[in-house]
């Protein structure tokens, strides 16, 4: 048996029920074969693989807070430190209902990777909790986030563990973990991305994603000989990243005319109004039924189906496996070119391949979505040196880091002759800088 499938098989047998980590595994470490097979020898007796597929360390504690009626409320929380061969454990907090291990290991394996192809010294994190924002007001939300950050506080730091957003945790979510954070900790420093811009922010962190996801869905589309000026596009999502990559869609001259979230989706025949959505979303945090109310050109359905409308472009952005086989073939009949995801893991591994071998360009999360936490890693550099750059420069900085990003994941694709396979290039690419760092560091 190779040793790829010898690994696949341990990790399924360790990890049974934990479908969406078996998915992530399953993705990167076939599509590694190439590399894998040319070092079979030195990777099976150093464990490289049982060592990448196993977190350094994960936390999984209790998070009582008090509701508004003064009802005690129990969640479960987490924090999975995955690997730190290249740098302190980075990524996201997620905060919705469906969190549980199996999903933040996946978020965790996937950070890993993006964090590498990023070039910048960050290693692969994850947290979050089932707790759920939506309906919950502003009291309860910093009750839950304070007694979360008061557990979390033990085993993060600056130079250890720097979470950040992810789906239910924005700025609001950020500021008042990194309040509790302080309090106890007695110290100021940049232990969390996302922060607001009084207290040691990035500019740009927040438009980051969305834009990152754009700047290199058009490095893409000019690398195959195609211009994102004009195009239409679908999103899915009405979230911090759906938001931005749809403003960011519309400043390159393309057209976005869908977006959604968990009970709808919209189509707006003259393209998104994003001051719109904003206000909707981000301000009166309501559902997509007002967007249509207040636009005589929107149409808005109960329900998924965002991929069914007809589109050059796709641009998942709501959460994983969302596009699924039969959405990838809609797509493809209805003359779509390119999938990028905004997500991470949005499409399932069938619908990824149908993609892929109907000639649809096909930009993974792991290298499609980076900017954001690229950008968190410029926060970073911000707050260790104590001064903050204009958002001209964070964002030339975002821009060439996405580009970058692409280039090298099309090289390393070239390398192991699979050339426009950009799933492969991007966990080759990724895991190359990991793998050597790990060797060199010996067996920890
Ligand atoms: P937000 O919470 O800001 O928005 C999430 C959006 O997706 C909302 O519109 C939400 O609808 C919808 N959504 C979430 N879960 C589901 C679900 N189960 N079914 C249908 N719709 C759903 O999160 P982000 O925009 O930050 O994150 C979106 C995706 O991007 C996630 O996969 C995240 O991991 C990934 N990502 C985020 C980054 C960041 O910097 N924020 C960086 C890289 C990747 P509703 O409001 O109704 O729940
Ligand atoms: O999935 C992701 O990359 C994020 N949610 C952002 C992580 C970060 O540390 O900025």
């Amino acid at each position: 048996m190779s040793y790829v499938d010898e690994v696949l098989a341990k990790v399924k047998t360790k990890n049974a029920s934990e479908p969406e980590f078996l998915q992530a595994v399953e993705e990167v470490l076939n599509s590694l074969r190439p590399v894998i097979d040319a070092n079979e020898e030195l990777y099976r007796k150093e464990a490289v693989l049982e060592r990448i597929t196993e977190p350094d360390r994960q936390f999984m504690f209790r998070v009582p807070w008090v509701d508004d009626k003064g009802q005690v409320q129990v969640n479960r929380g987490f924090r999975v430190q995955f690997n730190n061969s290249i740098g302190p454990y980075k990524g996201g907090l997620r905060l919705h209902p469906s969190v549980n291990l199996g999903i933040i290991k996946f978020l965790g394996f996937e950070q890993i990777f993006k964090n590498s192809l990023t070039s910048l010294p960050i290693g692969g994190g994850k947290g979050g909790s089932d707790f759920d924002p939506k309906g919950k007001s502003d009291r309860e939300v910093m009750a839950f986030c304070q007694s979360f950050m008061t557990e979390l506080c033990k085993y993060i730091g600056a130079d250890t563990d720097v979470p950040a957003g992810d789906i239910g945790t924005g700025a609001r979510e950020i500021g008042y973990m990194f309040g509790q954070y302080k309090k106890i900790r007695s110290v100021y420093e940049g232990v969390l991305t996302g922060k607001g811009l009084s207290y040691g922010g990035s500019l740009v962190r927040t438009e980051a994603t969305g834009y990152g996801l754009l700047y290199l869905t058009k490095e893409m589309l000019k690398c195959n000989a195609k211009d994102i000026a004009g195009k239409t596009i679908a999103v899915s999502g009405a979230g911090n990243v759906a938001i931005y990559a749809i403003q960011k869609a519309q400043q390159m001259g393309a057209k976005p005319v869908t977006c959604s979230d968990s009970t709808g989706w919209i189509y707006d025949s003259e393209g998104i109004d994003v001051a719109l959505l904003k206000e909707i979303k981000e301000v009166k945090r309501a559902r997509l039924t007002e967007y249509a109310a207040a636009r005589p050109s929107a149409e808005y359905h109960e329900g998924k189906g965002v991929w069914s409308v007809k589109c050059d472009v796709a641009l998942p952005c709501a959460t994983q496996n969302e596009l699924d086989l039969e959405d990838a073939k809609q797509l493809v009949a209805n003359g779509c070119i390119a999938v990028a995801e905004g997500a991470n893991m949005p499409t399932t591994l069938e619908a990824t391949k149908y993609l892929q071998e109907n000639g649809v360009l096909f930009a993974p999360g792991k290298a499609a979505n980076a900017g954001g936490v690229a950008t968190s890693a410029l926060e970073m550099s911000q707050n260790s040196e104590r001064l903050s750059w204009s958002f001209e420069e964070v964002d030339s900085k975002l821009e060439s880091i996405m580009v970058n990003i692409f280039h090298n994941l099309d090289d390393a694709a070239k390398r192991y002759n699979v050339a426009g396979d950009y799933v492969a290039g991007a966990n080759i690419a990724g895991f190359e800088k990991v793998v050597e760092a790990m060797l060199a560091q010996g067996v920890c």
